[in-house]
């Protein structure tokens, strides 16, 4: 798995709680989420990363999920076309700071749509969820990007599974050949080939998480997953992500990597 040298995050806005949501778990408090959030960048200055921390942007109570408005590789960067109405204005907020670090910035167009949340990179394959957020016209132009930039790519459809938003809600690649899946979606033959480190339906959360450079980052309350990747020889960063989880948001979608 390649070194990720930079990460881009932006911080909520103080009305994050306004942004979009599926989950019934109660209202974030925002004083928390400025905390976690500050956790989240640290982690990532713990993992040697240099972060790029962007300001709060009012206009879209989703923007600091940054993660679903582009798709970076060491060899170039996508911008996406997210497929709710009220993100669609975080791709122009993100266009001018990640033409400061590629030198060309793709596009999806109209009416392909895609979530960066979908996108989940294996090494030199990228797993495109198509999903209520993703369609196939965004999936197929994602697909030809990829395959000018030298990468391999293959759908996967979640329309069906209610309880997750994004495919890399129940789908994370850790490196080291291993893929940690959610119970649902252990069996589909896309993954024969991986180290399967499986997340019962309890903790299925958790299967968001993100390996950078040498450590994962996973969100507390998963001891299972937790005891799993230690004992795979994985060296866990543990964060709290309670209030990004109230808003449909997992660890991944917080920052962008590269
Ligand atoms: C949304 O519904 O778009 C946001 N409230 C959450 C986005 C989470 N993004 C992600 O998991 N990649």
């Amino acid at each position: 798995m390649h070194l990720f040298t930079k990460a881009i995050a932006r911080i909520p806005g103080s009305n994050f709680a306004s942004g979009l949501t599926t989950v019934d778990l109660g209202a974030p408090h925002f004083d928390l989420v400025l905390a976690q959030h500050a956790h989240y960048c640290e982690a990532l200055g713990e993992c040697g990363v240099d972060l790029t921390v962007l300001n709060a942007d009012l206009r879209y109570p989703d923007s600091t999920f940054v993660e679903d408005t582009a798709v970076l590789t060491s060899k170039g960067a996508v911008l996406t076309r997210p497929g709710a109405a009220t993100r669609e204005g975080e791709v122009e907020a993100i266009r001018s700071v990640l033409q400061g670090f590629f030198p060309e910035v793709l596009n999806i167009e109209a009416p392909g749509t895609l979530d960066g949340g979908d996108i989940c990179e294996a090494e030199d394959h990228f797993f495109i969820g198509v999903s209520h957020r993703t369609n196939e016209e965004g999936a197929r132009q994602l697909a030809a990007h990829l395959a000018g930039l030298g990468y391999t790519s293959s759908v996967i459809d979640i329309h069906s599974m209610n309880s997750i938003l994004h495919l890399k809600s129940g789908i994370s690649y850790i490196g080291d050949n291993t893929l940690v899946v959610m119970e649902e979606m252990a069996g589909n033959p896309q993954f024969r080939n991986f180290n399967l480190l499986r997340v019962s339906a309890a903790e299925s959360y958790g299967a968001n998480c993100v390996r950078v450079n040498d450590r994962v980052l996973v969100a507390d309350g998963h001891p299972q997953l937790l005891a799993e990747l230690f004992q795979r020889g994985f060296s866990p960063l543990v964060l709290d992500m309670s209030e990004f989880q109230k808003m449909d948001g997992g660890l991944s979608c917080l920052s962008l990597r590269f």
